[in-house]
């Protein structure tokens, strides 16, 4: 049983306090939540929705979703580590030449005139706030606004990331775990860099059963533990993050890359997460059991990911730690943003000693 918070009402209809215990009142709601801080449990734990638009590009001749050059676009957040993995693919494959992108602004804002709902929001210039930019395909004020132009009876979340079909008009996809695979095989005919395969056979059930545990411990796990409102499912969240990060730390320490000598998805997936540790989940997510920095072999192999030629330009730590500081007022409610740690990821690193 969700506990929505951010309904969709008109905002003289009820002050949001109202909402903060189990709803039970008869007034026209919006069922399903609408931010990830609606996805609470009763036990009090953050219950992450599934993704809803799960159509695939695809090099099939019947396909819908062709992969032709120049026809999608990828709507990011700098801020969000779903998102950059994303980006992140369209970088190392070779693909932001055929497939365009553009981001909003870190912070959340009000997404309509006519109710409460906070999201992700376009900004009006490109100077507004550098780096993101306003939408240059439907001239949206909000990632909502893409959500209702692509379905008249959509109820989830307005996520990023999203792939969009400029030529249909619609959301392809908004489950970063599908788009990243799409970008890996399905338009290799147009990559500058094809032969790069991150997903490749021999590794498959390797890289699936890594993602397994590092999505829900750390991926999702940070979120966990940041989100919750009470103090046993933290607790646990915590344990289970902390046991992950233990288990990275000796794969690490015997090996470049977290399914063996090679990159794989499953190292991308890992870093958008790794990168944020410090800065803000330690912080922000009260994730500060151990720093990042105080695993060797997990900090060092941050650094060599964030130094493969491409990855670096998915990292905006200014939207980062904006967004995460200045967007969950339940968390900090006063937006501040602190000034450290500022670690510096382009700084040598010791991971070659693997590959002699
Ligand atoms: N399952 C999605 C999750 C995406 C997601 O949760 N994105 C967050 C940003 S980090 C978002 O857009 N949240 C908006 C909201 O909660 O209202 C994916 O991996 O693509």
């Amino acid at each position: 049983m969700f506990c929505p918070r951010s309904l969709l009402l008109p905002k003289s209809s009820f002050t949001l306090s109202f909402f903060s215990h189990r709803f039970t009142c008869n007034y026209k709601i919006v069922e399903m939540a609408r931010s990830s801080l609606d996805e609470i449990s009763d036990s009090g734990a953050f219950t992450r929705s599934a993704s809803t638009f799960r159509q695939f590009v695809s090099r099939d001749l019947n396909s819908q979703f062709p992969p032709e050059s120049g026809r999608y676009h990828l709507y990011i957040s700098y801020a969000c580590p779903w998102a950059c993995r994303c980006l992140a693919y369209l970088q190392i494959k070779g693909l932001d030449k055929a497939i365009s992108f553009s981001a909003v602004k870190p912070i959340w804002g009000i997404t309509k005139e006519s109710d409460e709902h906070v999201g992700w929001v376009f900004p009006e210039s490109n100077t507004e706030v550098l780096g993101a930019e306003p939408d240059p395909l439907n001239g949206a004020k909000s990632v909502r606004e893409l959500y209702e132009i692509a379905s008249t009876n959509y109820t989830g979340k307005f996520t990023v990331p999203i792939l969009w079909d400029k030529k249909l008009k619609t959301i392809v996809n908004n489950e970063s775990s599908e788009i990243i695979r799409m970008f890996n095989t399905e338009f290799n005919d147009i990559a500058e860099n094809p032969a790069l395969d991150l997903y490749p056979t021999e590794l498959k059930a390797q890289i699936d059963e890594t993602n397994e545990w590092t999505y829900h411990d750390i991926n999702n796990g940070v979120y966990k533990c940041g989100f919750a409102k009470k103090q046993e499912p933290y607790i646990d969240a915590v344990r289970r993050l902390y046991e992950a990060l233990d288990r990275c730390e000796d794969i690490l320490s015997k090996q470049r890359y977290i399914c063996g000598d090679k990159l794989t998805e499953a190292d991308i997936r890992l870093f958008v997460t790794l990168i944020r540790f410090d800065e803000v989940y330690a912080v922000h997510f009260k994730c500060n059991k151990k720093l990042l920095r105080e695993y060797p072999n997990i900090f060092n192999y941050t650094k060599d990911i964030f130094q493969v030629p491409g990855i670096s330009r998915t990292v905006n730590m200014e939207h980062i730690k904006l967004h995460y500081y200045g967007s969950h007022p339940s968390i900090n409610p006063f937006g501040i943003v602190p000034v450290g740690p500022n670690v510096d990821y382009s700084a040598p690193h010791d991971r070659e000693k693997f590959s002699a």
